[in-house]
């Protein structure tokens, strides 16, 4: 199933001017504290996000999986989802693979398929935490931390063949999450998993391509429940250092203890120019994958409030790399994913609106009262009409959820490819 530019401007000609009102009301709002809503218009227009080749089928539990219907079989197929995704929002035009679940068997071909939907190749992420039918080596005992040198070898290989992938597609980063780790007390020595894993980093590190960059990941725990090498930012950051200019930290908003303040970590990591990867998610009790902005809305623009001023005011930190780490069992992945990238962009845009001169005033005055206040201020807002703009202006459809529920995209879908298909990898 193709979307093309007939179906958005059909479907946006029904929906015209049903939101040029509001969108008045809140330029007249803003323009009187000095913010242009038209400049961020713009912003959120230029505002990509990277969707992972494993979120495009009804994910799972270690319970089971359910199919959805319709489930892209090979890679070719999860670029065409993609494709659905970008044309309806013009805000996911990357792809962010996973070796080897999609291994491509013709790397021009693929390239060619995702040309086609505008779709570029974001961060490779590579797969040590889980034995391959094939392996020589196992992971059971873990990859880059592992005491057998030739597990780690065989782990770091596993890095630079995926870097060789990449190269061949485009891609210009690398990133690492580990499931290294201890299950009891007493089975591993911290401090020799730890050297372990950053000897075994520096040596990926050292095979990267000038223009790449290497991103830790890092989770307190799953799947390994007592210990986690790279457990924090802390020991992300540190590892990146060891590793280079080029080596960042990448925050999962899913991998922290509950209570934990994100907001600040991203602060810390771009005042340090060592923020370089950000995964999107929500959680209610850990790492639980679900729907962007689904459970603790005013946490994401907390943080988003804080990308913004980085972003603004930390020359020193690069652009980062966005993606959706989210995926599970009960809603047709596609609608998921059109929420997630919905919740993003509500939550930039309201970040944006952040009066950052008064904030900063206030802080100085230290009217902690007022503080709150233009914070809530901003978050307080319907801000649909500014993201139905920044659609309007970059050629998606003004509601793409909408539109896609009346282009019938599932059942052409489903029509095309089965009801019983299962998405590879996961
Ligand atoms: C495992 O927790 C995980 O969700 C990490 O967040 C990675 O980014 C992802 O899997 C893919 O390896
Ligand atoms: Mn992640
Ligand atoms: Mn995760």
């Amino acid at each position: 199933m193709r979307i093309n530019i007939d179906h958005i401007s059909a479907f946006n000609k029904e929906q015209e001017d049903s939101y040029i009102d509001e969108l008045d009301l809140l330029k007249n709002r803003f323009s009187k504290k000095g913010i242009s809503i038209d400049k961020i218009i713009q912003k959120v227009a230029d505002f990509q996000v990277a969707i992972p080749s494993w979120a495009l089928g009804a994910g799972g539990t270690r319970f089971g999986r359910f199919s959805y219907g319709g489930e892209p079989a090979s890679l070719e197929q999860k670029l065409d989802d993609i494709g659905v995704l970008q044309a309806l929002t013009k805000s996911a035009g990357a792809v962010s693979l996973h070796i080897p679940w999609d291994i491509p068997d013709d790397v021009k071909a693929i390239k060619e398929v995702a040309q086609s939907h505008g779709i570029a190749f974001d961060a490779m992420n590579s797969n040590t935490f889980q034995d391959q039918p094939d392996a020589k080596e196992t992971y059971k005992f873990g990859s880059l931390s592992n005491t057998d040198p030739a597990a780690r070898e065989y782990a770091i290989q596993h890095n630079k063949d995926v870097i060789k992938i990449g190269k061949e597609l485009g891609s210009k980063s690398l990133t690492v999450w580990l499931a290294d780790g201890a299950n009891f007390p007493g089975q591993n020595n911290f401090q020799r998993a730890l050297n372990n894993t950053e000897d075994s980093l520096k040596s990926i590190y050292k095979v990267m391509p000038e223009d790449w960059k290497l991103f830790i990941e890092y989770k307190p725990y799953e799947p390994n429940f007592y210990s986690t090498v790279i457990q924090d930012w802390g020991t992300s950051f540190m590892l990146a250092n060891a590793c280079g200019e080029r080596a960042y930290t990448l925050v999962d908003l899913g991998h922290h203890l509950p209570n934990t303040n994100i907001e600040q970590i991203v602060a810390t990591l771009m005042l340090k120019g060592k923020l370089g990867g950000f995964h999107f998610n929500d959680s209610k009790y850990g790492d639980d994958d679900v729907t962007v902005g689904s459970i603790k809305p005013y946490a994401l623009f907390l943080i988003f409030n804080e990308l913004v001023y980085g972003m603004k005011n930390n020359p020193q930190n690069p652009g980062l790399s966005w993606m959706i780490d989210a995926s599970h069992n009960t809603k047709d992945p596609l609608e998921d994913l059109l929420q997630s990238l919905e919740a993003i962009l509500i939550a930039y845009i309201q970040a944006l609106l952040v009066d950052q001169k008064a904030l900063s005033i206030a802080q100085q005055e230290h009217d902690v009262v007022r503080c709150q206040e233009i914070l809530q201020d901003a978050y307080r807002n319907d801000v649909r009409p500014i993201l139905k703009a920044a659609r309007e202006k970059s050629g998606a459809a003004v509601n793409p959820l909408q539109a896609y529920r009346e282009l019938g995209v599932r059942k052409e879908l489903i029509k095309e490819r089965g009801t019983k298909t299962m998405a590879t990898g996961l």
